[in-house]
């Protein structure tokens, strides 16, 4: 069956037209002014509506094993939650266990997405090194399509890994045109900051906050950059949540690093105050990094505008507050870190960065679709162009909603945005060519979602550096902030 939308105002990131936007099978077929329709077609009327490429979201951690706990949604649930949202891929994180083989990991994890609505990639956590993740990686990359990996400079004993073996990892990562993703604060003395303030009896939420100050995400940040430029390796640092942090990769990226940084909209849109909230309910906002003071906020869309940053992910990491957030009722350290974001990143980013004029629609397709898709690879998706998957956002700029936990998808009691209002609803959602959701009614089936085989940067071929400056010499640019290309 052919599909038409009609009416509505095609939005990429490099123009902004009114045309119809053709679908034949799971692709985009034509977008023009004249696409005639025929008996039989289904035809979706987007008068007055922003046609988007769905968003992706590259940082989400369903079904994952963490703190003595596990996040709250598995691939049903989120990727349901993901689709409403205006979500049409995700990319997840694995988690091996200790001493497991990453292709062991990775196939379980392929097994584990299955049931997913939407389409997953995976970016495969290395927890520990040994010469084994070397002689794995580039079977990783060439048999199951994973152009990314995810080291941690946080979390001693359960994930984090030293500098030397994060230098021989990027190396290796480097060569094979794999990017790799850090999570940049400093483990060591941030265990000791803890320790220090659980013994002097200072329990409550908001010393998760105090414990982890902006200076030590902005060592390890610039630490993480250093032993990239080192190892001559591409690196993205994940939940860029403040200005001193986004200082190093801007110093990076001047010197040339191929860097490349991503924010999250808890740290766009809530702030430190919400971990000192009244009984107990600052747990809901325990994340890491931790939420900052406010003045960060607009550090940080600036960022987004200047093409410093690249990318926007939720890092969705749910856990409920009744039994989970719980467990750290008489010790700030024992809450799961973690907030929810999949259903709502599109939205909030819309309303907070589109509406309120802080960054244009070109920019708002850009960082939620086209530049994850190039990032990570997802050659057919980020973009409404022929021959591209039609995964397919229609939003109502003239409508809003309420986020509230009452009426989400996310299998969660609480939600981090509650009572927020925000502007544009989103209506409509294909995922290659198939409409999922109806009226902002989920009509998918479960199980549809294919595993995403992703292309590797190439590395003699990057050509980030005068791109990049370009942008931040001229912060109203709305140009893609960077260019990369693939091997096929
Ligand atoms: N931060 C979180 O808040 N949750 C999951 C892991 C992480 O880095
Ligand atoms: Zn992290
Ligand atoms: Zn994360």
């Amino acid at each position: 069956m052919r599909t038409i939308i009609q009416n509505g105002t095609v939005v990429t990131s490099g123009g902004i037209v009114k045309a119809d936007v053709e679908i034949k099978g799971e692709s985009i077929t034509s977008i023009s002014q004249t696409v005639k329709p025929e008996i039989g077609d289904r035809i979706i009327d987007a008068s007055n509506q922003y046609i988007f490429p769905g968003g992706i979201d590259v940082h989400t951690h369903l079904a994952w094993p963490f703190q003595s706990t596990g996040t709250a949604d598995d691939f049903v649930t989120g990727t349901k939650a993901g689709a409403v949202g205006g979500i049409t891929s995700i990319i997840n994180f694995t988690n091996p266990k200790r001493g497991a083989s990453l292709i062991d990991t990775q196939k379980e994890w392929i097994e584990k997405g299955n049931q997913a609505v939407i389409d997953y990639g995976l970016h495969a956590i290395i927890n520990e090194y040994s010469d084994r993740v070397l002689e794995e990686l580039p079977i990783l990359a060439e048999e199951y399509g994973v152009s990314s990996i995810k080291l941690f400079m946080a979390y001693k004993g359960e994930m984090m890994v030293n500098d030397l073996e994060m230098y021989k990892i990027m190396k290796k990562a480097g060569e094979l045109g794999i990017i790799t993703n850090v999570h940049a604060e400093n483990g060591d003395v941030i265990d000791e900051l803890v320790r220090q303030a659980i013994a002097e009896g200072k329990t409550a939420p908001i010393y998760h906050g105090y414990t982890r100050p902006t200076v030590l995400e902005a060592e390890a940040t610039g630490r993480a950059l250093a032993i990239a430029e080192a190892a001559d390796a591409p690196v993205y640092i994940v939940h860029v949540s403040c200005a001193d942090a986004l200082n190093k990769v801007d110093e990076a990226k001047k010197r040339g690093v191929k860097a490349f940084a991503e924010t999250c909209p808890q740290y766009l849109v809530l702030d430190i105050s919400y971990l000192d909230l009244p009984n107990f309910e600052g747990a809901k906002y325990v994340c890491s990094p931790p939420l900052r003071e406010k003045w960060n906020q607009e550090v940080l869309w600036n960022g987004i505008s200047n093409g410093l940053i690249s990318v926007i992910g939720s890092d969705h990491c749910p856990f409920r507050f009744e039994g989970q957030k719980t467990l750290g009722k008489d010790d700030f350290s024992k809450i799961p870190n973690g907030v929810p974001g999949l259903e709502d990143i599109f939205s909030l980013l819309y309303h907070f960065g589109v509406n309120e004029g802080r960054i244009s629609l070109q920019k708002f397709v850009e960082i939620i679709s086209t530049g994850p898709a190039e990032l990570f690879g997802m050659s057919k998706k980020g973009s409404i162009s022929v021959g591209k998957d039609a995964d397919i956002v229609i939003l109502d700029p003239n409508r809003s909603r309420v986020i509230t936990a009452e009426t989400q998808y996310q299998n969660l009691d609480y939600n981090a945005y509650e009572g927020m209002k925000v502007q544009g609803l989103i209506t409509n959602v294909l995922s290659r060519g198939e409409l999922i959701v109806k009226d902002g009614i989920f009509i998918g089936e479960q199980g549809r979602g294919n595993y995403i085989y992703r292309d590797r940067l190439h590395n003699k071929q990057f050509e980030l550096t005068k791109n990049n400056l370009k942008n931040l010499n001229n912060p109203s640019s709305t140009g893609i902030s960077f260019k990369v290309q693939y091997d096929k």
